[in-house]
């Protein structure tokens, strides 16, 4: 992602009240590496519960996706989540990883290329929150079943949430979107998942101060705000904050901006869903509801969404 972007939207996040910018902006290397540590927390349950649901329901899922289907995942990181599904699929036609970091992509894709030899594994380096184009499929009429776990959809703006769900309903006419969420439960859980006992989230959260110092010159004082983290029932969704403990001055580019004591920096919401709010959202776009999949206690669901031909 060009420097020039993150510079551009956090100097438009600073001037605005309330102030609020994209998580997008947490995934450099450092912030990457402590997502993937929070995914192994004790109370971040949502990887645990999904990882569940795939390994469980694979040869299932697998049976809905038919054979040599071309397999596109959105936002493909560390590609852990896919293996599941491909040990399960007797013969996978070809996988598309989507990413918009380039060289965790990669290296990713490499790794996997290693493991499934007879895959074709073809990278493709987007974001595709914005217009996606992907290459032609391998044969006319192959199907090609998208893959959107880990609740990322719970990262977006409604509005994007469903643009994003109208632009899978055409890409994949004609196979089927797996969708993974996280779903609405008891406040206390919410809250322990984004308040870690080891401080990790909260390190995640400020790790955004840090890479703007590091990559834009800010003079930010991560010691002078506080990762907040709560769960706003209203908007079903979890927010997470960095408040300025005292009131402070920031220049970033030049430009300087006052923060007053318990004033926000707004860094994400992780909305959480229903069965029915999900399914209600993809049929507005365009997707028919088949099978989901959610564990005992309800949790996470995986959800089945046939694109029309
Ligand atoms: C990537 N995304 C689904 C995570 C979530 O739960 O919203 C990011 C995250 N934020 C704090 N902890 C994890």
């Amino acid at each position: 992602m060009p420097h020039g972007e993150f510079a551009r939207d956090l100097l438009a996040a600073l001037a605005k009240r309330p102030r609020q910018l994209s998580p997008k902006y947490f995934y450099d290397a450092a912030g990457s590496a402590l997502f993937d540590r929070i995914c192994e927390l004790p109370e971040y349950y949502l990887t645990r519960c999904e990882l569940g649901l795939l390994s469980a329901h694979a040869p299932e899922i697998a049976k809905h996706m038919g054979a040599e289907a071309e397999i596109v995942e959105f936002g493909a990181g560390s590609l852990a989540k896919i293996r599941l599904l491909l040990d399960a699929v007797r013969r996978p036609g070809r996988y598309l990883p989507i990413d918009i970091s380039g060289e965790h992509l990669a290296a990713a894709a490499r790794r996997l290329q290693q493991d499934y030899p007879l895959l074709e594994v073809l990278p493709v380096v987007a974001d595709y929150t914005k217009g996606l184009r992907l290459p032609p499929r391998v044969r006319r009429g192959s199907r090609r079943i998208g893959f959107f776990p880990g609740s990322t959809i719970g990262n977006l703006r409604s509005d994007e949430a469903l643009r994003f769900l109208k632009q899978a309903a055409v890409l994949l006419r004609g196979g089927a979107l797996l969708l993974g969420a996280d779903l609405v439960k008891a406040p206390a859980v919410l809250h322990a998942a984004y308040n870690d006992a080891q401080g990790v989230t909260a390190a995640f959260n400020l790790n955004l101060l840090a890479r703007a110092n590091r990559e834009l010159g800010a003079n930010f004082d991560p010691a002078g705000f506080a990762h907040s983290a709560f769960y706003n029932a209203g908007l079903q969704r979890v927010e997470m904050h960095l408040m300025s403990l005292r009131k402070q001055d920031v220049s970033v580019c030049g430009r300087h901006f006052e923060f007053a004591e318990g004033e926000t920096l707004h860094t994400e919401n992780s909305y959480k869903f229903t069965i029915d709010s999900l399914q209600a959202l993809a049929t507005h776009a365009g997707l028919r509801p088949g099978p989901v999949w959610t564990d005992k206690h309800r949790r996470f669901g995986l959800l089945w969404l046939h694109a029309p031909s």
